[in-house]
Parts: structure tokens; sequence; C-alpha cells
């Protein structure tokens, strides 16, 4: 067992001092007279479209950003799991539902995996998923209007990272643990880890026409660390595949003591099976306490119901749907090819890349061939479920994405650099060198049956050299390749925001064909919305005032408002009464402990100002929208709490 742990902090020793030298030399083959040839393929002329959206998450941001491809020019930051003061999310009373959760309400988030919704195992561009890992939540945007519309809690789970990934038809979005943790959480002694604590892996169906979301199942399995998943297709429809890591069940000194197995697992999930069994009232509900928020387009406002149990199925119940394929120490990727044969597991410390055969595992399910168990689940044989071994293809290998020519491409985070490898033979085709130390890779069409294999990005941890240094924090960087021909030709280095860790690319003609570009508001439902300057009014509950407020270039109505008093609480209710695109007006009033509010067209959104201070106080709109924008503000008069003060509003006269 020493000799063990000393031997693995030597192998860890070395690929740490190999990064730190690879990441110090600076090598390029972008410059001089490269450089002018590669320009062109990025270009993209003003007043010109990009030919693909890529959605990148922004890791510690809690957010997700849209870029354009192959530009690399970013276009937008989603709101997703953080406050975003840039449009008022999470600050106006409609949103801040949406950032409920059963610890109360959450201003941030840390989200890694996008994906968006398929048809026919085809990318369909209605929805995007991202999950958050530390407070685990799965959220859901609309790709009509680039709003998340959807955030559910997931109970049971801890550190939500095995997640976002959507089955071929967006049967289910899914979401695994990463932490294992007592289930139902109480309180025991951390050592009793092993055997005590479980992974819950989520189904979180989807409704095919709204895309709601609900927790259909969640299967609690043995008590590793679930780090990454994605689902089966074609021959493999039916089944998930996560990779596994701790499968030793390891507390403490997890670099160490998580890495003595030589081998861990790929769990195969076949949750058709699974979803037949619940179906038939297979499972039980236990008790657990989650948020679910949603957004409503008509009402422009979300709210937060707290669920209080969830359907749970212990996979012994359940025979035949859950094996597990010996997989080379702490893998971390767990990919899965166009045609769904080929699970590629990427052992962290492993010097090969495994690849394991969907039909191989059927074949030896079939035969009853297993190795043993793990906790009443069966363990098949690693050389009866293997495909292929792709010989040291590079150090330190995270994930892998394909083409739609039966290559596949891995990112190597401690060798730096994508490796481009033939699915079925196994050689090494192509490397090229990222900068530096790549963490996923995207090729557009990614986790679909029809990948798009023109250009790939790899998103990279390390950014020093490449950019104008920014003092010690860059923002990290993505690099663009060419892989329409034999060799990947890098083409372009873009900042990405926050840390991206995985991305989701697609063709841009399906989303922008119908992206929406007003609210109407005929439509528009909110409780206080005013739809012309006639509904305007001021009314006072006790000491909540409600204002209702309208804008239009370029003026609010109604501007002037005295009658507020210290003390009281001023909901400014917004409609902006525009009806063209790209025309929002903006609120900020003095002193406010919110963030400003941006309403769209045909959108009412709200605002709280607590007015500390007697006074005649100026609002006034945040976003410059016409020659006479600067012109657009009013006055709020704050008088004493005990003032007799009338409460009165006016547009273009006086207050007499
Ligand atoms: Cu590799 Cu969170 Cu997908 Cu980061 S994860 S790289
Ligand atoms: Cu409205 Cu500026």
């Amino acid at each position: 067992m020493k000799n063990n742990i000393k031997s693995t902090i030597a192998i860890l020793s070395v690929l740490v001092t190999f990064t730190n030298c690879n990441n110090s030399g600076k090598s390029d083959n972008t410059s001089g007279e490269l450089a002018s040839n590669v320009a062109e393929k990025v270009y993209v002329a003003p007043g010109e479209h990009d030919e693909f959206y890529a959605f990148i998450s922004g890791g510690y941001s809690g957010n997700l950003t849209v870029y354009g491809l192959p530009s690399g020019r970013m276009f937008k930051e989603i709101p997703v799991f953080s406050q975003f003061p840039t449009s008022g999310y999470g600050y106006s009373e409609e949103t801040k539902p949406m950032l409920n959760t059963s610890h109360g309400f959450i201003p941030w988030g840390d989200s890694h995996h996008p994906d968006i919704s398929q048809t026919n195992g085809e990318i369909d561009g209605r929805f995007i998923f991202i999950n958050e890992n530390n407070t685990p939540r799965i959220a859901k945007i609309d790709l009509k209007t680039f709003e998340t519309t959807e955030i559910i809690e997931v109970p049971n789970s801890a550190g939500n990272h095995s997640s976002s990934f959507v089955t071929e038809n967006t049967e289910y979005v899914v979401a695994g643990t990463r932490f294992s943790v007592p289930i139902p959480q109480r309180d025991m002694p951390i050592k009793d880890y092993k055997g005590n604590f479980q992974g819950a892996l989520s189904f979180i169906s989807v409704a095919p026409e709204t895309g709601h979301m609900d927790i259909k199942f969640q299967v609690l399995m043995p008590g590793f660390n679930y780090d990454l998943a994605h689902p089966g297709r074609g021959a493999s429809h039916g089944w998930f595949f996560f990779s596994t890591y701790n499968t030793e069940e390891a507390s403490t000194l997890m670099e160490v003591n998580a890495s003595q197995n030589d081998k861990d697992f790929i769990a195969a999930i076949n949750w058709k099976k699974i979803e037949e069994y619940v179906n038939n009232g297979g499972g039980k509900m236990m008790p657990a306490n989650y948020a679910h928020n949603v957004y409503d387009e008509d009402t422009h406002s979300a709210t937060s119901t707290m669920i209080k149990e969830v359907r749970v199925v212990n996979p012994s119940e359940v025979p035949g749907a859950v094996y597990l394929l010996p997989t080379p120490k702490s893998p971390h990727g767990c990919d899965v090819d166009p045609s769904g044969e080929f699970i590629v597991g990427n052992g962290k410390l492993s010097a090969n890349l495994t690849v394991h055969s969907f039909t191989k595992m059927i074949d030896a399910i079939e035969n009853k061939k297993f190795a043993g168990d793990a906790y009443g689940i069966p363990i098949l044989n690693f050389e009866d479920v293997l495909a292929g071994v792709v010989e040291q293809a590079g150090l330190g290998p995270l994930h892998t994405e394909f083409d739609d020519k039966g290559n596949a491409y891995t990112t190597f985070f401690i060798s730096s650099e994508v490796v481009k490898w033939k699915l079925g033979t196994w050689e090494v085709l192509d490397r090229q060198s990222t900068f530096y130390s790549v963490g996923h890779l995207t090729i557009p069409g990614g986790n679909s049956g029809k990948p798009q294999g023109k250009y790939m990005f790899a998103m990279n941890k390390i950014t020093k050299d490449r950019y104008l240094p920014t003092g010690p924090e860059l923002e990290h960087s993505a690099q663009l390749y060419d892989i329409s021909g034999e060799k990947m030709e890098l083409l372009l280095d873009f900042p990405t925001h926050g840390e991206p860790h995985y991305a989701a690319a697609m063709r841009a003609d399906i989303i922008k064909e119908r992206s929406q570009k007003i609210y109407d508001l005929e439509e528009n439902k909110h409780p206080y919305a005013a739809k012309s300057d006639d509904d305007t009014r001021v009314e006072r509950k006790g000491n909540e005032v409600h204002i209702y407020m309208t804008t239009i270039r370029s003026h609010f109505s109604p501007d002037n408002i005295e009658g507020i008093k210290v003390g009281d609480k001023v909901y400014f209710h917004i409609t902006n009464l525009e009806q063209d695109f790209d025309v929002p007006h903006g609120f900020a009033m003095i002193g406010q402990n919110t963030s400003e509010i941006l309403i769209m067209p045909g959108q009412t959104k709200t605002s709280i100002w607590e007015p500390k201070q007697v006074g005649v106080w100026p609002f006034y709109c945040t976003d410059f929208c016409s020659a006479l924008h600067q012109e657009m503000q009013g006055y709020i008069r704050v008088s004493a709490a005990d003032a007799n003060t009338p409460l009165k509003w006016s547009l273009g006269e006086d207050i007499e």
C-alpha cells in the first residue's frame, strides 16, 4: 500500500513537471506567411454572418456565452445561474425565482456542459441545456429568445458534473452526480463513506412539445464518483454511459487514494428498461426537497415550486439494466461515436485510449460472461468489451469528439495537444499543439449522429502569452482548427469568458430562422403590464407603492411622481411599448441596491427601490435608445415617513 502510494505520487509529479515545461515553451505555426493564408478562412466580412453558432459554457461565471464560427466573435452572454446586471436577470422581480433552490436564493453557479436538443439523433436547435455543478441544477434555454426559461434542482446529487447530456430524441436530459453522498442526507462520520454513500444518476424527462422538465427517476448507484457521460445513439439508443473514478470509495487524499485501482469503470445504464419498470410503477418515491423554476413567456414572470418527493430506483431491482465496463484508471471523458457503436473512455493516468464496443458489450451480457460484481451490479471482462486501443496517443487524455468521416479527436491536457485518430483501425493520423493545456474540444453537431466536420475548437485552461497581458488573470483561450483536410490546421485564437469547459455548436441557419425579434404587446399577460399611456398609474397599498410605467422613444410615462415616503417599497413595473426589433429601454434609480433592468419590446419587468432619504431623486434609461436617449429621465419626490404629500404623477405637465 505504502509503495503504491509512493509510486502514484511519483507518477503524478512527473506529469505535473511535464505540464509546467510544456506551458512555458512557446511554439506557434501561425506566424508569418501562414498567417495570411489562414486569415481568409476565418474572415467574415462586415455585415456578413457566421456559419455556425458556438455556445460555450461560462464555468464559474455560471452563464453561457454565444460565439460565431469561424470568426470567433462573441455575440451574447446568456445569464443562467448567476445574477446579471446587464439585463437585470436575477435582480428583477420576474427573474429572481429562477435562482431559488432548497438552500434559498443562490446568485451564482458553475456551469460546465451545454448540450442542444435533438430530434432523431440530429441537433434541432430548439433548446440548449446546461448543468450547474455546485448547487446541482439543470437549466434549459429557449433558443428562440436566448433566455433561460427553466431550472430544475437535482436532489440527492452533489457536484452535478456528468451532466447535462440529452438522448437522441431529447427524451431525457441526464444529470449524474460527481460526489457520492449519504442518501438521504444525514449526520454520519465521513470515514464510513465506503458502502454507505451513494451516487444518484438522474433522468430528467423533457416534454416533446413544451420542453417542460421533470425528474422521472434517479438510479441510486454505488458510492463512486461519476465524472462524465454520454448517451447511446443508433443501435445503442436506450443506453447511457457514465465514466467513474474513485471506485476505491476513498474519502481522503483522493489524488492518491482514488488512483489505486488499475481499472475504474464505465457504467452502462439501460434507461429504456428502467423507464419501462418505472412506467409499471417500479421504484419508490422518497422524500426530497428541490426547486423547479419556470419562466412563463406570456406573463414574463418566473415561478418557483418546491417539490417534495423523487422517484428512486435501486439497480438490483431491475436485473439487466446496469453493467460496469472496466476502463483504465481514472477516466475523465466518456464519449460515444456518431454510430453509437464505440464508447471511448479516457483514462487520465493511462498512456493508451480505450475504446469499448457496444456490440461486444451486448454479446458479453447475453452470454452472461461476468468478472464479478460491485454491490450486485455485474462487471464485464475488460477484454470482452474492448473494441480497440489507441496506443501511446499522448499524455493525460480528457475528451473526444468525432467528425463525419470516421475520425475521432482527443484532447490531451498534459501534452497539450489534440490527436486525430481513426475509429476501427485505432491509428493516430495527426497531432496539433494547443496553447495551452486543453480541456474539452467541440465539433459542431457533436454529441449527435450527424457531426459537421469542418471546424473543431479546443478550449484551453492556460493562456499565458497568447494575448496582451491583463494583469495576473487572463481570459482562457480557445483555438479554432480547420479539420476538413487530412491534417488539422490552426486558424484562430479567441478569448472566452469565465472558464469554458464544454461547448455545443451547430449550423446557424436553423436557429437564425426561428429567432424571435420582439414580444407581442397584445399577448403580454403580465399582471402589472401597462399596455398604453392610458394604463399608467401609481397605486399605494400600505407602504407598498406600485408604479405602472411605460417606455417609448424617448420618455417614461409617468416621468414625475410625488407622494413616495421614506420606508416605502416602490415597485417600478415597466412595460416597453416598442414593437421594433432591438429597441430595449433600460431603467435605473439612484441608490437602488438591485441592478438596472433592460426591458425588451413588448415586455414588462419590475425593479424594486426602497428610498432611505427624503429628496427629489432621478431615474433614467440605461440603454442608448434614440437621439434623445439622454432626455429619457424622470424624478421621484420622497417625503418623510409621516408627511402628507399626496400621491400624484404626471407626464408633460406640472404636478399641482
Ligand atoms: Cu473536462 Cu467539467 Cu467536462 Cu472541464 S470538465 S475540461
Ligand atoms: Cu430608452 Cu434610452
